[in-house]
């Protein structure tokens, strides 16, 4: 019998509990995991240090279940009407559309924890996409690039620096936890930079420029912080 929604969600709820829960945490020895509120799965995120040797948690970071849906001027959500540049300052520029995109032969799937500058963290989201690395790669960006802009519906953009933009773990992202991306978390793709604030990972992307000068994006240029790295608070300017 398939299982029904209230079902699938306990299941992800579960799931995502044993990917956040630290072994050796009391967490364990709670029998209703699934009732544990958002202070303890914070309080677990707080006892764990990433492979890099920072804290799970940023500072100031509170965790919650699931993605909480931050607004923004929606795109077009049809996969069909979707296409994706990859252009500025590269040898190649090219466009993907969404059948070219999801069948790029570096698919794969990659754990998450996203920070949001409002203080909600959510720990081991699951995503399906492709490395920026490799979308840059096919471009061949020029020796002169330093910073990537994404570029969003209605003139959306997030400016990151270029090394930490191709950094293995930053992706173009078109499902959340196996579902394709649902309207207001950026369908059909967006972009994924998991260790920088979370205005960064631009929803509704339509492309990926490379420049040779900085260029604060939409909410650098509205006081928040040029760079924002959760673990120095680079919260405002
Ligand atoms: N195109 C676009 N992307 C955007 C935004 C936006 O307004 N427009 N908001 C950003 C902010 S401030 C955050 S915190 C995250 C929120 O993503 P979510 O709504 O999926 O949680 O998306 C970012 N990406
Ligand atoms: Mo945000």
């Amino acid at each position: 019998m398939p299982i029904d929604k209230d079902e699938r969600a306990r299941v992800e709820d579960r799931r995502r509990f044993i990917l956040t829960a630290a072994a050796g945490t009391a967490v364990a020895a709670l029998g209703g995991w699934y009732l544990l509120s958002d202070n303890s799965l914070t309080r677990a995120a707080r006892a764990q240090t990433r492979p890099d040797g920072r804290p799970r948690l940023p500072p100031g970071q509170r965790v919650i279940e699931r993605l909480r849906p931050m607004g923004g001027e929606e795109g077009d959500p049809a996969p069909r009407n979707f296409t994706l540049r990859v252009h500025g300052a590269v040898d190649s520029p090219y466009t993907l559309d969404f059948r070219e995109l999801v069948s790029h032969p570096g698919v794969r799937e990659q754990l998450s924890d996203v920070h949001c500058v409002t203080a909600w963290s959510v720990l081991g989201a699951r995503f399906t996409g492709v490395g920026l690395a490799d979308l840059a790669a096919r471009a061949r960006p020029k020796p002169t690039a330093r910073h990537v802009i994404f570029e969003a519906a209605h003139g959306y953009t997030a400016n990151v620096r270029l090394d930490e933009a191709l950094a293995p773990n930053v992706m173009v992202v078109w499902e959340l936890d196996g579902q394709p991306l649902a309207r207001a978390h950026g369908a059909p793709v967006r972009a994924l930079v998991p260790d920088l604030y979370f205005w960064k990972s631009a929803k509704w992307l339509t492309g990926i420029r490379f420049v040779e000068r900085d260029a604060p994006g939409y909410w650098e240029v509205r006081g928040y912080n040029n760079h924002a790295d959760p673990w120095k608070e680079e919260r405002y300017s």
